[in-house]
């Protein structure tokens, strides 16, 4: 028989647990970082029409009460319960589950979360105890299902905006395209193109809702920028003013794209994959036309079905044409062979749950994949498209695109940071002269605490940098700590990246370093929210002094940075 709770006696146990719990473990602290991350975007789908179905054992609730609830929880709850509610990196919700437990039970835990990560949206303030008692009875309905998005959907929202025979056939500007910065204006759902060399704002163009990241043709000549919701730029930089040459909507909900790199294929085809619906779709590189959409669905590496496989990070293998493809949920890497779309062949390799981000080792060969939640980097050689290892490092490893560099000892590595914890794990990536350290964690370092999202440095550098946007204590938010890379046992420094921008009021999150082509500047970015100052800061790699400070009214929410040169040769 179920347990009768009052909302004071659980509010206690939970609270109490929180506190206790709490102030203990530095794991419970970490969880609550990684929630927070998920919770940063939220998912633009609140406003997408779906269909309310009338569950006659839940709570009843109006159509504008279920209306609310839904965009209160795609904004709040999606990123780790999943549209479907079948449980991500959070618990699954599904009615099942959430009537068993009812509606008291589920204030308490929706008011006070829990030491598990779940957050406190009510005592926090983000939700009022109407929004609570809301959302209590919202969870106990049948999930609504977003509607799907196939070619039909894709080819009307295409548009092409300057057909390819108006293009220009040579760069029509004096600007030193490859060092060029596109920088995403996360909440201003723009980017700005920033000159490498003036550092001036060459142009603002309109992108897709909470625009998240950009990359390069295998040319440099095509810029290609996703939205949270979905919507594709294609930039041409050729242009006398670079501008957006034709546009799609691949899906509701999208973080990657990426484009064909394999020699004899180079700017010919895109790919963009996406959270909702969980697929992905090729087109042409030079207008997005749409041309093959292959769905993720399907078995996890642990042989259970999973509707909703989100699609994270894309890479471009340089040893065959083929796209790799991490779906999330699964925990596979899908090797997607775009040499002939009408016999496509994909090759699934079991790695490990949740496929996030990652990057290549400094030969381009292997394929450095964080599974986050496994707090593993599965190591894929894309020469061979097998698993090379499966490698235990830090809590919820987030390298970003990670850092490839030579350890004094132990020859080359790659370097992942941690969101869950204060560590930075090097790999060993050389099998042929450097066997013994291959694929082993050599080196564990220390940052100034977790919360950490990027770790960059360059092969013409010396220092490796890594930021800490998420970590609660703002001294180290607001700044970051640099190795030297021939001494790396010797510890960091910190330098304040955010007291330097100057700003007044502001969360002022420094996120993302960033080379120029040079290899002799790292950008970061200084985040503070919409109606708050934000910043770009240059540092001088060698001397590791302030360079120049870019500010701008026009710079709203700054974050990624994508170089054109070093996002076209994948350098970092
Ligand atoms: Fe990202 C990369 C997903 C929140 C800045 N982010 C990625 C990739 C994925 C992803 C799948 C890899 C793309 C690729 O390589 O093809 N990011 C998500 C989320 O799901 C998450 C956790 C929450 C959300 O709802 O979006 C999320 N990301 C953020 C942020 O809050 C960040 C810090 C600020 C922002 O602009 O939104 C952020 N993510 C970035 C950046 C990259 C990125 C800058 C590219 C790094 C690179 O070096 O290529």
């Amino acid at each position: 028989m179920m347990k009768k709770f009052t909302i004071s006696t659980l509010a206690l146990a939970v609270a109490g647990m929180f506190s206790t719990a709490y102030a203990a473990d530095t794991d419970k602290h970490s969880d609550k970082m990684e929630n927070a991350y998920q919770q940063t975007g939220t998912s633009p789908m609140g406003d997408v029409p779906m269909h309310q179905d009338i569950n006659p054992k839940a709570p009843p609730m109006t159509a504008a009460e279920f209306e609310k609830g839904k965009q209160i929880f795609f904004q709040r709850c999606a990123g780790c319960h999943g549209v479907l509610r079948k449980g991500a990196t959070g618990k699954p919700l599904t009615p099942d589950i959430t009537l068993a437990k009812g509606s008291e039970y589920l204030k308490v835990f929706i008011k006070y979360g829990s030491p598990a990560g779940m957050p406190n949206w009510g005592t926090s303030g983000e939700l009022n105890d109407d929004e609570v008692d809301l959302m209590a009875r919202y969870v106990q309905q049948a999930p609504p299902a977003p509607p799907e998005f196939g070619m039909k959907e894709m080819e009307s929202s295409w548009k092409v905006n300057v057909p390819v025979d108006k293009r220009p056939t040579k760069q029509m500007n004096k600007l030193n395209l490859s060092n060029l910065f596109s920088v995403t204006l996360r909440d201003a759902g723009q980017i700005a193109l920033i000159d490498g060399d003036s550092k001036k704002i060459v142009k603002i163009l309109k992108t897709g809702y909470a625009v998240h990241i950009s990359r390069m043709s295998a040319s440099g000549r095509y810029l290609f920028v996703i939205g949270r919701d979905a919507r594709l730029n294609l930039i041409d930089l050729w242009m006398a003013e670079p501008d957006t040459v034709a546009e799609i909507k691949i899906g509701l909900e999208a973080r990657s794209v990426e484009t064909s790199k394999f020699k004899g294929y180079e700017d010919k085809y895109a790919i963009a994959g996406s959270y909702w619906p969980p697929q992905y779709v090729i087109m042409d590189g030079d207008t997005l036309k749409p041309r093959k959409i292959i769905s993720t669905r399907g078995m996890t590496v642990d042989g259970d079905y999973h509707p909703e496989p989100r699609v994270a990070a894309i890479v471009s293998s340089h040893y065959h044409p083929e796209f790799v493809l991490n779906a999330k949920e699964t925990g596979m890497v899908n090797m997607v062979d775009y040499s002939d779309l009408n016999n496509m062949k994909v090759t699934t390799i079991n790695a490990a749950r949740f496929l996030h981000d990652g990057g290549f080792d400094s030969t381009g060969r292997y394929f450095m994949d964080a599974a986050n939640a496994s707090n593993k980097i599965a190591v894929i050689d894309t020469k061979e498209d097998k698993l090379v290892k499966l490698i235990e490092v830090g809590k919820t490893p987030h390298p970003g695109r990670g850092a490839n560099f030579v350890d004094p000892k132990f020859g080359p590595v790659w370097a992942t940071t941690h969101l869950g914890d204060a560590t930075i794990s090097l790999i060993g990536t050389d099998p042929v002269k450097h066997k013994q350290n291959a694929w082993k964690v050599v080196r564990t370092l220390q940052q100034q605490g977790g919360g950490s999202l990027f770790i960059k440095t360059n092969p013409k550098s010396k220092n490796l940098w890594v930021d800490a946007p998420l970590n609660p204590d703002p001294k180290i938010s607001q700044s970051v700590a640099v190795f030297d890379i021939g001494h790396i046992e010797k510890g960091f420094q910190v330098l304040p990246i955010a007291e330097w921008a100057g700003l007044g009021e502001g969360a002022k999150r420094v996120v993302e370093p960033e080379y120029n082509k040079a290899g002799d500047e790292v950008w970061f970015s200084v985040w503070s929210a919409k109606d708050k100052e934000s910043a770009l800061v240059i540092v001088d790699d060698k001397t590791r002094k302030l360079k120049a400070v870019i500010k701008d009214k026009r710079l709203i929410t700054p974050t990624g940075k994508f170089n054109v040169n070093n996002t076209q040769h994948d350098i970092y």
